[in-house]
């Protein structure tokens, strides 16, 4: 789980998941709130954090959670937001599913999922990027910028992570391109987000602008450059 400012919910999320048999790996991004410490004073065996120094964004602290997950040999690795928008019983329907495929989503924009309290702009970018990057990437699924997933370690260890290049939300984007590469399976399940009830999103324009950017570009390299450009991501 990456967390930046989750003072007001990573106690409540982390209390809930802990009905599940998981250990949770939080990367924080030295959040000013105190995030990173709240966790740590909780005490629980299974959980650990990751300090990572300054504000990296996503797609670093997704990257050094996967690094660690790799070397303590978990065979499967989730990812989820810390705001509580993902719901428990969601994940334990993907863990089901997750024996079956190397790469589980959470979807949003599927028959039998839902978006809870979410303005229309944010449902507008959220439509609007999955349909621009399935064009531009040639990937048919209907939600690419969710954060709740289930990946196979095997999968995620032929990735040459340092090669991932997004910073912000783009990065869910950039996985599953990287997914597609390597050949993984994916099914997208249909799940329930509720937006934040504490806290603020960290949703910025910056943040669009750089999966607009990444993904116009990735667009292009796919029409003129074919696949060299995404060998690099192949250990
Ligand atoms: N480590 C880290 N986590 C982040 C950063 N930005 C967002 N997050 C976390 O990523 C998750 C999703 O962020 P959120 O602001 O809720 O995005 P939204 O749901 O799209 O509005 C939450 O757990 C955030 O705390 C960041 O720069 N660094
Ligand atoms: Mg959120």
């Amino acid at each position: 789980m990456p967390t930046y400012n989750e003072a007001d919910s990573i106690v409540g999320v982390i209390t809930e998941l802990s009905t599940l048999d998981v250990d949770i790996i939080v990367i924080d991004d030295n959040s000013p709130d105190g995030t990173s410490e709240i966790v740590k004073k909780m005490r629980f065996d299974n959980v650990s954090v990751i300090d990572h120094g300054s504000k990296k964004g996503i797609g670093p602290a997704y990257i050094s959670g996967f690094k660690v997950a790799l070397n303590k040999g978990y065979s499967k690795i989730a990812t989820m937001d810390a705001d509580g928008s993902h719901q428990v019983l969601d994940l334990q329907r993907m863990f089901i599913e997750s024996d079956s495929y190397e790469v589980v989503m959470g979807a949003r924009w599927i028959e039998g999922g839902s978006v809870s309290n979410w303005k229309v702009h944010r449902i507008l970018i959220s439509r609007f990027g999955t349909w621009f990057a399935g064009r531009c990437l040639a990937l048919p699924y209907k939600d690419l910028t969710g954060g709740l997933r289930i990946y196979d370690a095997k999968a995620i260890s032929q990735i040459n992570l340092e090669t991932i290049s997004s910073n912000g939300y783009c990065f869910q984007i950039e996985m599953i391109r990287v997914i597609s590469v390597i050949k993984a399976s994916i099914k997208e399940i249909p799940i329930h987000f509720i937006e934040r009830r504490n806290g603020v999103s960290k949703m910025s324009k910056v943040i669009v602008l750089e999966a607009f950017a990444r993904v116009s570009i990735w667009g292009l390299q796919r029409i003129f450059r074919h696949n060299a450009d995404k060998l690099h991501y192949v250990k």
